[in-house]
């Protein structure tokens, strides 16, 4: 039970970060904790522990589908639920890294040679098309943001040179300043809306906007675990806001400013021109039948969409 509590404090604190990176160690966690829940008490244990790890972060709904994945465990017995829920985790964290490869080789066809591409904050799968790109031999240029108050844009440019990949680092406020030196923008996503919206790092959809004006491309790369059932009846998405002192120091707050600090920020589906998935280039406008039918919500009722319900078949 220590551990569950440990891993959803490294998911609170950012230790553990990224829509997918949270989804495969939620799994992981589940898949640990399974080995070890006892027979007597099995379901209500895993339970907990599901609750525990899905209440760290609200954005990310690939937490919530990596959770519900594993959850939907089925036995005759304990040894039979367990081994299922081992098997389903395993599933998962194989699911998100095929994802992920598949992605990049999906996305590095939009990106042509001698391409400038800004990306924001830090998406592995954003990041997986920009070095596929590369890895097949084309010359390709980033700019990327820092990514206040967080700075997931200096990860982003440490793992690019790591890669190889000529690599500008600019301020946030300063998109607008060099999207006409871009080609195209791409981004990763901790949520898409049944509508085909986007949820990603604060900041976003100010560079789809920009992007638009330019008539730069603004592709998403995500994980068709990023796409939320939930939104298929209205629910709309929680957006973080963290700690005021991420954002100010201590001299001003204390003069009583009011200081907010959402995490993410939602790009309306006509801002973007392709979401970038593993099973394929879609528009946004697919989203729902991405959650009906690859997810397998489909005629589902809205008191169905719970942990132990059963979707993904
Ligand atoms: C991370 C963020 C990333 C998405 C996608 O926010 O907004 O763009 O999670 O990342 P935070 P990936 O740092 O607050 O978790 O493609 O790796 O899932």
């Amino acid at each position: 039970m220590e551990e569950v509590l440990e891993a959803a404090e490294k998911i609170r604190s950012m230790e553990v970060r990224g829509a997918a990176r949270i989804a495969r160690f939620a799994a992981e966690t589940l898949m640990k904790f399974a080995e070890k829940a006892s027979a007597e008490k099995f379901d209500e244990e895993m339970r907990w522990a599901a609750d525990i790890l899905l209440n760290t972060r609200p954005t990310a709904v690939s937490l919530y589908n990596a959770i519900n994945y594993v959850m939907r465990y089925s036995g005759e017995n304990v040894e039979e639920k367990r081994q299922s829920a081992i098997r389903r985790a395993r599933e998962f964290i194989n699911w998100a890294e095929t994802a992920q490869r598949k992605i990049g080789e999906i996305g590095e066809k939009r990106i042509k040679d001698g391409y400038t591409v800004m990306t924001h904050c830090n998406s592995s799968a954003a990041l997986s098309v920009i070095k596929k790109a590369h890895e097949n031999g084309k010359r390709v240029e980033v700019i990327a943001t820092e990514s206040r108050p967080r700075w997931q844009g200096h990860l982003t440019v440490k793992q690019l040179r790591e890669a190889g990949i000529e690599v500008t680092l600019i301020v946030d406020s300063a998109v607008r300043y060099f999207i006409n030196e871009v080609d195209c923008v791409v981004v990763g996503a901790d949520t898409i809306t049944a509508n085909g919206a986007l949820i990603n790092k604060i900041g976003t959809s100010q560079i789809a906007l920009a992007a638009k004006e330019a008539r730069v491309p603004f592709m998403v790369a995500a994980e068709t675990y990023k796409f939320s059932p939930k939104t298929l009846f209205g629910e709309l998405v929680v957006i973080e806001e963290r700690d005021a002192r991420e954002v100010a120091p201590e001299e001003i707050l204390k003069l009583g400013v009011k200081v907010r600090n959402p995490a993410f920020d939602v790009t309306p589906r006509d801002y973007i021109d392709v979401i970038i998935t593993e099973i394929g280039a879609i528009p946004p406008e697919m989203a729902y039948i991405v959650i009906t039918e690859r997810l397998g919500y489909a005629g589902i009722e809205e008191e169905e969409i719970t942990l132990n319900s059963r979707h993904f078949d």
